[in-house]
């Protein structure tokens, strides 16, 4: 019921400007009448956010903990002073179109210090390809530059089709974010620029092999796309001028610590070259990395190893240097057939990145041949780099960096062949709380506890709207766990204490998508004390806020059409990252966590997944229970 689906494009229309919240650009005329009538994100009423604040904390914290923070959500209600920060929002909403969107930019991502590469980027695996060779590597590269430009054109003409969830119409200002853009480290806070529906129209993307980029114009002078022929005929020209292998991986200083590489930055396009170079890779369309071959493992280690290829690519020595992390989009196509993506979260949620991708799928699949006229083209211009010893010192920092983050990353891709949608579908609950239910049944049989545990949910239907979280810890769902680990309880139960949890997962999923769950309200009240009071309220300095923040579970559904591995790192140091993508008959889940920590180990949650996928299947098909 609550499926993102899509509805038939519209006609393309005129060009008006349209003031966006990150930028100016113009949004054409259908999507522009389109955001127009999309509602303003509410500001949920003060008490029921600390009811649920509250609701939320009881299986998180102890007794005591809970005692004393319902003692501070009293002065606050109580006291004036969440009144006042609540009128503030309130006032801050009808004032802008979105009284959140700035903040979360900012608070969410433009602020936040750690590396894009493994913290904040999401990756994406597609299926393995049937190609084994370079040339096969390059014909799909051009097919796949050939799709992501069809795509391209149905933003510009203004047939991009208006997605909808729960029959309501989404925002579609992501999708005017993701094409052109770049984010840009700054020394405390970053910035994203947008080239796209800019005055002047960017024509190139940029390639990068072995460490070296290439702007490839993909549009000849008379405006028409090159055709995935020519497209090819550049991509072996860049190919056969770029054979070295010992260049310096200048785009691995994109995946430093931002603090790190806003310095490096500045020092970097001191340099006239560096800068032009840098601006070409910034403003254009999209980066194609056409990935050296990295060492093979067995099938079924396969989809992790490329998991970890799309989120970090495999250090220093691999191809960790063929990135641009800031870039928002990056393809990455090896010579083994494998295939995918990294991009750069804070102009786009995952949705738009995958229908994107759903998009380029069934383009490729097409079999037609376009006869190219064969004229030549002119010499892909390959971008130089003068590497100072300041220059190359920052390199060979951000190669240790980043090997550091490769050891420490811990990737296991659970493909879940036993069922998929299907099974919770005919048992009349719903697939993704029952996905939920089995990570709390999978971390407390590891933990012998619960956790503070999110899901994103689309705000889309707002204006501007990007996430909030859905808890997916409630008394309901430890209640549930904790049944299933005693042996004095029988299934029948069981089953009636998870057939509730998934309810009241429910609930909270219809909450947040409505714009009524508690986490960017808590936010914007934090921030606005910031911004207006003299000093911050307790309530948001006591142990339970920073339980109730401390998310050792942080996880994602992202569906696709296509059969894709969806990743990202955990939120913190002692948890895990969880994204998954619920297909008809089976569940993909990358599961992510740190080596450094000795707690957690992402092969045995994700055996622990399993189980737990299984015992509940097990328990809804027990038919002297179900019949009960
Ligand atoms: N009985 C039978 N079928 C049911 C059911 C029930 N009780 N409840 C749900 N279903 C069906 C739905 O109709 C839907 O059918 P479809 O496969 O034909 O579309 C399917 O099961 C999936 O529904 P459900 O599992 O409940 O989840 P959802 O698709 O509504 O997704 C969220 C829930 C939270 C993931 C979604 O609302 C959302 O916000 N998505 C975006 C998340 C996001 O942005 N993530 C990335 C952040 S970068
Ligand atoms: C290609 C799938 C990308 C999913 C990324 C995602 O879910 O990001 C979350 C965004 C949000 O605002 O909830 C953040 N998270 C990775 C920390 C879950």
């Amino acid at each position: 019921m609550l499926g993102v689906f899509v509805k038939a494009a519209l006609r393309p229309g005129l060009v008006k400007p349209c003031r966006l919240v990150r930028s100016v650009i113009q949004i054409p005329e259908r999507t522009l009448v389109h955001q127009e009538g999309l509602p303003k994100l509410p500001v949920p009423p003060l008490k029921q956010t600390f009811e649920r604040y509250l609701a939320a904390l009881e299986p998180i914290v102890s007794e005591e903990e809970l005692e004393h923070t319902r003692q501070l959500v009293q002065e606050f209600l109580n006291g004036g002073v969440g009144e006042r920060l609540q009128k503030g929002l309130e006032r801050r909403a009808r004032k802008t179109d979105n009284w959140l969107s700035e903040w979360w930019m900012q608070s969410a991502y433009l602020d936040c210090r750690m590396p894009l590469a493994v913290y904040t980027s999401p990756g994406v695996v597609l299926p393995r390809m049937h190609f084994h060779d370079r040339q096969g590597q390059m014909r799909f590269a051009a097919k796949l530059i050939a799709g992501v430009l069809a795509f391209k054109k149905m933003i510009d003409t203004d047939t991009l089709p208006i997605e909808y969830l729960s029959e309501k119409p989404l925002c579609m200002d992501q999708y005017y974010q993701i094409l052109s853009s770049c984010r840009i480290p700054g020394p405390k806070r970053d910035t994203v620029v947008n080239h796209s529906l800019g005055k002047i129209p960017i024509t190139h993307i940029t390639v990068v092999h072995n460490f070296q980029f290439f702007v490839l114009d993909v549009y000849h002078s008379d405006g028409t796309l090159l055709t995935e022929d020519q497209i090819y005929m550049q991509l072996e020209k860049i190919w056969n001028s770029s054979l070295q292998t010992n260049k310096e991986p200048i785009g691995i200083l994109t995946s430093q610590h931002r603090n790190t590489w806003g310095k490096a930055y500045n020092n970097l396009i001191k340099d006239k070259t560096n800068k032009e170079s840098v601006r070409a890779i910034q403003k254009s369309i999209f980066t194609v990395c056409l990935d050296a071959p990295m060492p093979r493992v067995s099938d079924e280690l396969y989809p992790s190893r490329v998991a970890a290829q799309m989120l970090h690519g495999g250090g220093a020595r691999w191809n960790s240097g063929n990135r641009w992390f800031d870039k928002t989009i990056q393809f990455i196509v090896g010579e083994d057939g494998t295939c995918g993506l990294v991009y750069e979260h804070a102009p786009a949620e995952g949705p738009p990145i995958v229908f994107l991708i759903d998009f380029v799928v069934k383009y490729m699949r097409r079999t037609e041949i376009v006869r190219s006229p064969m004229f030549p083209l002119p010499m892909p211009l390959k971008l130089r780099f003068n590497i100072t010893p300041e220059v190359k010192r920052d390199i060979e920092r951000a190669k240790q960096n980043m090997n550091m983050m490769v050891h420490d990353l811990d990737v296991k891709v659970l493909m879940f062949s036993h069922f998929g949608k299907n099974v919770p579908k005919q048992h009349k609950l719903s697939p993704d709380a029952f996905v939920q239910m089995a990570l709390q049944l999978a971390y407390f049989r590891m933990y012998n506890m619960c956790c503070a545990s999110c899901e994103s949910a689309s705000l889309r239907m707002f204006k501007y709207g990007r996430t909030d979280a859905i808890r997916a810890t409630t008394m309901d769902s430890f209640t549930f766990v904790q049944a299933m680990q005693d042996p004095a309880k029988q299934n029948a139960e069981r089953l009636a204490l998870l057939r509730g949890a998934i309810q009241t997962h429910k609930e909270h999923t219809y909450n947040a998508i409505y714009g009524q769950a508690i986490d960017r309200h808590l936010l914007g009240l934090r921030l606005l004390s910031i911004e207006e009071l003299t000093s911050m309220p307790e309530i948001f300095m006591d142990t339970s806020f920073a339980v109730a923040h401390h998310y050792n579970l942080s996880t994602s559904q992202v569906g696709s059409k296509t059969d894709c591995v969806m990743c990202f790192g955990p939120m913190v140091p002692d948890g895990y990252g969880v994204c998954y993508n619920p297909m008809d008959e089976h569940i993909n889940i990358a599961i992510t966590a740190f080596n450094s920590c000795e707690e957690t180990h992402a092969a045995k949650f994700a055996q622990a997944v399993e189980d737990a996928l299984l015992d509940m299947r097990a328990l809804l098909e027990d038919t002297a229970t179900a019949k009960q």
